[in-house]
């Protein structure tokens, strides 16, 4: 296998909408690069990116493939992602390690929801994009109001670099702006002929070629001073300037293809080989204390794994990129996440499931190994001496959640093990064991994510497991003031116990000041206050434990103990066993027994008093509050704004958004249970949303009753 050099070396990625044709078209260009020597088909199950029987037997791309091949002297690295929203953690780390991606659009279909999430993501991440328009040769493709559409959400930084002369059935012509040619195809495969631009075709191919070549001089001020004294600029300038002009993100150039027919994709090679910017020319991915690191083969040698998988006969494998310096075979590195030695004693460069060994990669490669012991995705290798520590790739907050369990129970073990491969493999779908809720959590993009996650529970791993509705995690408060005494006193045989414990309770509320005293149902109780602890609860909330005991009532050894008896009963709330949180306890007085007393007896005092005072201290649920934002096109904005309703959202506020319309609002985790899933259905799959946890807020009242009567029932049933 060659060697290439950073400034052969082009990484991109192919994003885009569900269907658009990404994986079509990386078959496309492995084809045409010779990698391959028949074009494969998705249809057929036999493309070399959808390799994955997971992938055939669903018809789309689960997660990201890597693949390579050469086009004029350049290595090109292409991650061919999915399409569908369930698997944005996986785009996103197609678009943060790529250089450049290609953004696909469906000419069926324009801007699709897909296209505005990941155009979204590009800005976020300031990376550059080329615009491919794909399935013109389809009878629905409509480039004009593709472009429209994109010009919408893009603005005037979309520029064309080529346009078809007819699409549908008769696709066969492309007129290409740079190089003032007409690209004509004959059948599928054929190489295009490439003949002078048409008369009636002249003019507007003339007015275009102004407009990049005015766009290409803006990214450079020698370029612009040029383009000033010679009213244009030459082939070789003008590549020079889209090239500034793509790492500015001043420029989005729009080519035309049919990945199916292959045509087009030659051109687009071109493109990529000749003028998309190398590694060392766009910035590198951030370190974790903001030193920059330099896409440079001489420096010290380093790389950061983007993706980690389990495959058949090979176990698991690390994809990386070269960060700096040259690596080689049989090269010792530190994993630096985990300060562990681990050697490259393998490297590869892979096209789906294809590997080939190579010697050495270069800063900017991609590349694969296997064998390593403790690396996984996200983790930085360096040769020893070098501190660098790339961060974690983003990934999106997980909004669809489950609750999952093993139908035999002797898998717990297996299954355990299994969702933490599956979490290695994809990092967007999280589990958590919740000792509160007593459940498998497991969290992920939507209701089809989990699903897919499933079979691969199903049939990788043969573990028979159901989905459960997933328990919210409520918590208890108190919303007044309230006093109790508890006396535990126990005489029968051996030794008694003896404890008394008078308490008050309030509300925690941030910033109040410590009071002097309280008045409760006309009597008033004088405090003064000898010592306060603060206490950050593990669930969240806070408990601030006062000790005001007056003339030694109470040891103050005891009062660690009726402090272990406030928080037992704090771990299993008063009202429905969820924790509690938020509350101000004030011991100031009580009794001890000369023999008797001891600290059980005071821990059982505690819990009981404070149970007592809770109880009237006006109680409330809480329940988990989430920021949400859906965006949506504006002709259903009605529709989903009156399921919001039913969910019980408070609309913070709505605004418009390039042809989308933003709500804003905070909705209880109860309610959002399938929202993935109905706002797919109610927008025909138009809508995309995100949530994030916000607060606790109380629960409305018909709500707690009904909340307190399952916990009374399921009491009883125990
Ligand atoms: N007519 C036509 N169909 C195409 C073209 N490109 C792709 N398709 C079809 O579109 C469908 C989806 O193609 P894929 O290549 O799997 O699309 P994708 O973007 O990789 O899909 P996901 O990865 O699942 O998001 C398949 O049926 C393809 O045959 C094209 O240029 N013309
Ligand atoms: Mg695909």
């Amino acid at each position: 296998m060659k060697i290439y050099n950073t400034n052969q070396i082009k990484n991109i990625a192919i994003i885009g909408n569900s269907g658009s044709g990404k994986t079509s078209l990386a078959e496309a260009i492995l084809f045409n690069s010779g990698v391959i020597d028949r074009l494969g088909d998705v249809n057929d199950k036999n493309t070399v990116s959808d390799y994955r029987d997971i992938e055939h037997e669903n018809g789309i791309s689960v997660t990201t493939t890597v693949l390579h091949s050469e086009w004029n002297k350049n290595k090109i690295n292409i991650i061919d992602a999915p399409g569908a929203d369930d698997f944005v953690g996986n785009i996103n780390t197609a678009i943060q390690v790529s250089d450049l991606s290609l953004l696909l659009i469906n000419a069926q279909n324009g801007v699709e929801v897909g296209t505005e999430i990941q155009l979204r993501n590009l800005e976020k991440y300031n990376k550059p994009f080329i615009v491919v328009i794909n399935q013109l040769d389809n009878d629905k493709a409509n480039f004009a109001s593709s472009i429209e559409a994109l010009k919408n959400s893009v603005g005037g930084n979309l520029i064309l670099a080529q346009y078809p002369v007819e699409t549908g059935e008769n696709f066969n012509g492309i007129i290409d702006i740079i190089t003032m040619k007409m690209i004509k195809f004959t059948d599928k495969g054929g190489k295009p002929e490439i003949v002078d631009i048409p008369d009636n075709e002249k003019d507007r191919a003339e007015e275009l070629k102004n407009e990049l070549i005015e766009k290409a001089a803006e990214g450079d001020d020698g370029l612009m001073e040029l383009f000033f004294e010679n009213e244009t600029l030459t082939e070789d300038e003008m590549r020079k300037g889209i090239t500034e002009g793509l790492i500015q993100r001043g420029m989005f150039p729009v080519f035309c293809i049919s990945a199916k027919k292959n045509y087009g994709v030659t051109r687009l090679l071109d493109f990529i080989s000749n003028v998309v910017p190398t590694p060392d020319q766009v910035p590198n991915l951030p370190t974790i204390d903001g030193s920059d690191v330099k896409i440079d083969p001489n420096g010290p040698a380093s790389i950061f794994v983007f993706k980690t998988s389990v495959e058949e006969h090979v176990g698991e494998i690390n994809y990386f990129k070269v960060m700096s310096g040259t690596i080689s075979e049989g090269m010792d590195l530190i994993n630096m996440n985990k300060q562990a030695k681990e050697r490259l004693s393998q490297l590869f460069v892979v096209a789906g499931k294809n590997r080939t060994k190579v010697e050495k990669l270069v800063a900017g490669d991609f590349g694969a190994t296997v064998k390593l012991k403790s690396t996984k995705t996200n983790h930085t290798l360096n040769a020893s001496g070098t501190n660098w520590v790339f961060k974690d790739i983003e990934i999106p907050e997980p909004k669809y959640r489950t609750a999952i369990k093993p139908i035999n129970e002797g898998d717990d073990e297996k299954l355990g093990e299994a969702l933490d491969r599956i979490h290695q493999e994809d990092l967007s779908i999280t589990v958590e064991y919740s000792k509160e809720l007593k459940q498998i959590i497991v969290s992920g993009q939507g209701e089809y994510h989990l699903n897919i996650m499933k079979w691969y529970l199903d049939n990788l791993f043969k573990i028979d497991t159901e989905f459960l509705p997933p328990k919210i995690p409520y918590r208890e408060t108190i919303t007044k003031v309230a006093q109790a005494d508890y006396r535990h006193k126990k005489q029968s045989g051996g030794a008694g116990q003896f404890g008394e414990v008078h308490m008050i309770i309030e509300p925690y509320v941030e910033g109040k000041a410590d009071p002097s005293m309280f008045k409760i149902d006309g009597k008033e109780y004088k405090l003064s206050i000898r010592d306060k602890q603060e206490y950050d609860l593990d669930w969240g909330g806070k408990l601030i434990y006062y000790n005001c005991i007056v003339g030694g009532s109470i040891d103050a050894r005891f009062l660690p103990a009726i402090l272990k008896g406030i928080m037992e009963k704090m771990e299993e709330g008063p009202l429905t066993g969820s924790y509690a949180r938020d509350i101000r306890v004030f011991i100031y007085d009580g009794k001890m027994h000369p023999v008797d007393s001891n600290e059980i007896s005071f821990k059982l005092a505690g819990r009981n008093a404070f149970s007592m005072a809770f109880k009237n201290a006006g109680p409330k649920i809480l329940e988990p509050i989430y920021d949400v934002e859906v965006f949506v096109p504006s002709d259903r904005m009605g529709d989903v704004m009156s399921d919001l309703q039913g969910r019980r959202a408070v609309v913070q506020g709505m605004s418009s958004e390039k042809g989308f319309e933003k709500i804003s609002a905070k909705v209880p985790l109860a309610e959002l249970g399938k929202y993935s899933t109905v706002l797919s259905s109610i927008t025909g799959g138009k809508a995309m949303y995100s949530m994030k946890f916000a607060e606790y807020g109380q629960v409305p009242g018909d709500l707690q009753a009904e909340l307190l009567k399952a916990y009374e029932k399921e009491q009883e049933e125990n």
